[in-house]
């Protein structure tokens, strides 16, 4: 059986003009999850629209789409495309997961929730001649996950090729987030066993690691062991947690002895009154300027997660925002407009309240206001987070922030780490087009590990020498 499996691309990324790096980090993981479920028989290719172009003239048998909602228009083009060319065209992921009735229009199969359980349905049905239009995911375990077909993955292309998943969701039930519909009608925080995860890690080559887990840390014992399996391995690794995470006593210390040496973190909102409003319980009473000291002293990094135009928020909130950012010293930041996705209570919230503008998908993308925010005209909440970014990445910004580090190489290592994501981001599209973005992960990796705590921590150096790595 020949099987084309392609993850599109929204329009921003295959741009001819210029390509932020961020569409060049990670590879599909979630197609290359289920390519493991294929046999040695099948004639599988696998395409990423963000890093290569995706040829139309071939003759698959069955086509596989991950759907996101901003690469929706484009996956619905691809699937009709295909379709009218015989194959049998399957739409899965978090889009169709929100809204299957309007993916089954363009597929044959539709297929709601995480695919480990529906996908093998799929295939031995398949094979036998009865697909079914539609699978919803009911169980959810990673016992016996095939190995990731990391093979399929051009590895040159990325510069994070080494991204991983060891769970799936999140133990959290914030307003915004695609978590809750996504995995309806089963279990929606769940990991695989340590050991397997520690399988996956080996496999692995080279140093730097980027764990994609929604919350790496939510389930503290298999973190913990996770963190003591790999002592010694002398990775380095980027992840993302919650502030809560942050603040409790000794797994951060067990993931820095293992090698973590940057953090995402989602703060949200530095108005308290937005975290009840969004059910992010896990922020409330939170001491942020205690979340980056704590990480600071252990040499990690911080990219901390902002959202912009919750109801509490009026047009001082980006200025605000910035200035906490920068006076902390905080590595590097990312901004969202906050954008209601079909499917989350705060989509069903605003529609309720005649307040979504319309249904572009493309424009939900989280740099478009498609809601008429409570305090601000939806013009300025995109003005102000275009200005936040610009503000938070001026040089005397960057100086400002850099300066909070009392040593001469953790400022080294501020400058390096936010110049590099963001000043420098011509020299990004020319390596994405000479198609060697890999080439700058040494680079990354040299910057991870000049880590330089600002107290001495009970944390010994992992073994290879010491490092640092991301996020939420
Ligand atoms: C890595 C990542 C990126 C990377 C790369 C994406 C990639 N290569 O897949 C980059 C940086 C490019 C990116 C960009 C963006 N991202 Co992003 N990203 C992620 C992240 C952190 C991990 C994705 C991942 O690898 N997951 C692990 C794998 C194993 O899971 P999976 O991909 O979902 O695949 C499983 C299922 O979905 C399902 N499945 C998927 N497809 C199919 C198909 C079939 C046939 C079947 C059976 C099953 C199936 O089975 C798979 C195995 O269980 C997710 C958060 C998350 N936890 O998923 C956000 C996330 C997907 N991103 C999101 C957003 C909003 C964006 C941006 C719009 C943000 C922005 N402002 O730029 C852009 C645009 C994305 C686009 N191209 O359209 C949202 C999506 C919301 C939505 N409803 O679509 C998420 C959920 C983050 C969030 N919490 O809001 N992203
Ligand atoms: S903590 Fe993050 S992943 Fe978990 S529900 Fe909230 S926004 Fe989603």
């Amino acid at each position: 059986m020949r099987v084309k499996m392609i993850l599109p691309a929204l329009t921003e990324a295959t741009s001819p003009l210029f390509r932020p790096v961020k569409y060049s980090l990670f590879p599909p993981l979630g197609l290359a999850t289920l390519a493991g479920y294929l046999g040695d028989e099948d004639e599988v290719t696998l395409v990423d629209e963000h890093v290569e172009k995706v040829r139309t003239d071939d003759e698959p048998d069955l086509v596989v789409i991950q759907v996101y909602i901003t690469s929706a228009r484009r996956s619905y083009e691809l699937a009709d495309h295909y379709r009218a060319r015989g194959a049998h065209v399957c739409l899965g992921g978090l889009h169709v997961t929100s809204l299957p009735a309007e993916a089954a229009e363009h597929a044959d199969t539709i297929f709601t929730g995480p695919g480990e359980d529906t996908w093998p349905r799929f295939l031995a049905d398949y094979r036998a001649g009865r697909p079914l239009a539609r699978y919803d995911s009911r169980e959810r375990t990673l016992a016996a996950l095939p190995p990731v077909r990391r093979d399929l993955i051009r590895r040159g292309r990325y510069l994070v090729p080494n991204s991983i998943v060891v769970s799936r969701g999140c133990p959290h039930v914030c307003d915004f987030c695609y978590k809750e519909a996504f995995f309806e009608g089963g279990k929606s925080f769940y990991t695989q066993t340590v050991d397997a995860a520690l399988s996956e890690i080996d496999r692995l080559p080279g140093r730097h690691l980027y764990f994609l887990d929604d919350h790496l840390f939510g389930n503290a014992r298999f973190a913990s062991a996770l963190f003591d399996g790999m002592r010694g391995m002398g990775r380095l690794w980027q992840a993302a947690g919650t502030v809560k995470s942050v603040l409790a006593p000794d797994l951060l210390e067990k993931a820095v002895e293992s090698g973590l040496r940057s953090l995402f973190v989602g703060f949200e909102t530095v108005n308290a009154g937005n975290l009840a409003a969004q059910r992010k319980w896990q922020n409330i009473d939170r001491d942020y300027d205690a979340v980056v000291r704590r990480l600071r002293d252990l040499g990690v990094m911080v990219n901390a997660s902002f959202v912009f135009g919750m109801d509490s928020d009026d047009a001082s909130v980006f200025e605000r925002t910035v200035e906490w950012a920068v006076g902390q010293g905080v590595e590097t930041a990312t901004f969202h407009i906050m954008t209601p996705y079909p499917g989350t209570r705060l989509y069903e919230r605003m529609a309720a309240q005649g307040r979504l503008l319309h249904s572009d998908w493309d424009r939900y993308d989280t740099r478009h206001t498609v809601f008429q925010p409570a305090r601000m005209t939806p013009a300025e909440l995109e003005e102000g987070y275009w200005r936040a970014y610009r503000d938070f990445y001026r040089w005397k910004s960057i100086w400002q922030g850099a300066s909070v580090k009392p040593t001469l190489r953790g400022q080294a290592r501020h400058l390096a780490y936010a110049a590099g994501w963001k000043k420098f981001e011509p020299l990004w599209d020319l390596l994405i087009r000479a198609r060697r973005t890999n080439q700058a992960l040494p680079l990354l990796e040299a910057i991870l590990s000049r880590r330089s705590a600002i107290r001495p921590t009970h944390v010994g150096m992992p073994s290879a020498s010491d490092g640092g790595v991301r996020s939420r």
